[in-house]
């Protein structure tokens, strides 16, 4: 995740003592999982190895109730326990040092009745999850693609699901797409589910209702708007009060609501060069407006590797990914 540690870290186990002390109504008391689903686990999966004390009864150390507590916090995040558990095997191997990259790998998992069902990752690096989301994408499989991502949630922050799982994945459509490997169907259906996805997180982030106002969207005629929505989300959950103007922003009545509104910021993305010209019309537009204070920012891909494109829109370029953007913008608006 270039570099960066996934939100879900593992238990420190070697922290804690193995001295087999605990029967099993203590690790109940302790963690809050039922015996029959301690057993369960213990059974299918070999992740406890209880020792048995006088009358043969089951005592379990206080390593495995960290252990136990830590894979229940997993599943009421919204894995199954067989991802939960996978999740510990990969996540250990990187606390301890000894990371070594995951091999891209998806299986078969099985749904609660035994069934086989959706591919379902068995590693959770973001370079995996891609790979699943992916597969997922060509198969039009919307129902595991969203699990994909709820898991991938649970494990990382937002802003790392979007720039370090969502963009690169969107960008390798790109690239397949380009080459005629993949369908114009799969990328549409793609964004669709990125782009619900973004939506559903933008609208349920706290928004402030008060404080300097800042418009984001998308340069008139650009239909990209993944990158922008992304931008508004970021701003959003760092507490600025953000609206969300969409695709193809229209200036004139753009310019309708900002002379009521007054926002602090407008910032538009360009994906890409054709919109250039359209970015620098909206700089002119602003320029002529006297009395409106606005700021104009601007930024997006149309301009990643030629940032000299930006010399020519009246306005403030950003450069950057939204995350970097958005610490750009809040410095900016405190300043
Ligand atoms: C999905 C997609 C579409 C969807 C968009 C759906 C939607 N609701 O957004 C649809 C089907 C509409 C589409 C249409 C087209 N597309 Co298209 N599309 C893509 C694809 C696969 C993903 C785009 C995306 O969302 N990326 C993920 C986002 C998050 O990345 P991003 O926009 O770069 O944003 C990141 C940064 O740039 C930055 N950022 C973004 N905005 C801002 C703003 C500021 C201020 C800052 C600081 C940072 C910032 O932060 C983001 C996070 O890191 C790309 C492939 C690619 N390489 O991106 C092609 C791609 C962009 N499309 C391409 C093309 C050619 C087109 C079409 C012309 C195709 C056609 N013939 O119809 C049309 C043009 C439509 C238009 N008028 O704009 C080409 C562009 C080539 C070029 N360089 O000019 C690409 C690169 C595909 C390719 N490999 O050839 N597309």
């Amino acid at each position: 995740m270039d570099g960066r540690e996934p939100r879900v870290q593992p238990p420190t186990l070697e922290n804690y003592s193995d001295m087999p002390l605990f029967n099993t109504k203590a690790v109940v008391h302790n963690t809050g999982v039922p015996a029959p689903t301690l057993r369960a686990w213990e059974r299918r999966y070999g992740i406890l190895a209880p020792r048995r004390g006088e009358n043969d009864y089951r005592l379990y150390s206080e390593r495995d109730m960290i252990m136990v507590s830590w894979l229940r916090e997993r599943v009421e995040s919204g894995m199954t326990i067989s991802q939960a558990i996978a999740l510990l095997r990969s996540l250990e191997p990187l606390r301890k040092g000894k990371g070594r990259r995951a091999r891209a790998h998806i299986t078969v998992s099985q749904d609660t009745s035994g069934q086989p069902n959706a591919i379902a990752p068995s590693r959770f690096s973001v370079e995996d999850l891609s790979v699943t989301l992916l597969h997922q994408f060509t198969a039009l499989d919307e129902p595991s693609a969203s699990r994909t991502i709820s898991q991938a949630l649970a494990i990382y922050s937002v802003e790392d699901v979007c720039i370090s799982l969502f963009t690169p994945t969107l960008v390798e459509i790109g690239k397949r797409w380009a080459s005629g490997e993949l369908s114009v169907t799969v990328e549409h259906f793609a964004s669709a589910v990125i782009r619900a996805q973004l939506d559903c997180l933008f609208r349920s982030a706290a928004g402030v209702e008060s404080g300097p106002l800042v418009l984001v969207g998308c340069a008139p005629g650009e239909m990209h708007e993944l990158g922008s929505l992304m931008l508004a989300l970021f701003l959003r959950r760092a507490g600025i009060r953000v609206a969300y103007l969409g695709q193809n922003v229209e200036i004139a009545s753009l310019l309708t609501s900002m002379r009521t509104l007054k926002p602090a910021c407008l910032v538009l993305s360009a994906a890409t060069h054709s919109h250039i010209d359209a970015l620098a019309e909206v700089g002119h537009v602003l320029e002529r407006e006297v009395g409106l204070r606005t700021l104009f920012f601007f930024g997006g891909q149309a301009f990643v590797g030629e940032p000299e494109l930006a010399q020519s829109i009246p306005g403030r370029y950003l450069s950057g990914d939204a995350h970097q953007a958005t610490d750009e913008l809040k410095k900016k608006m405190t300043a």
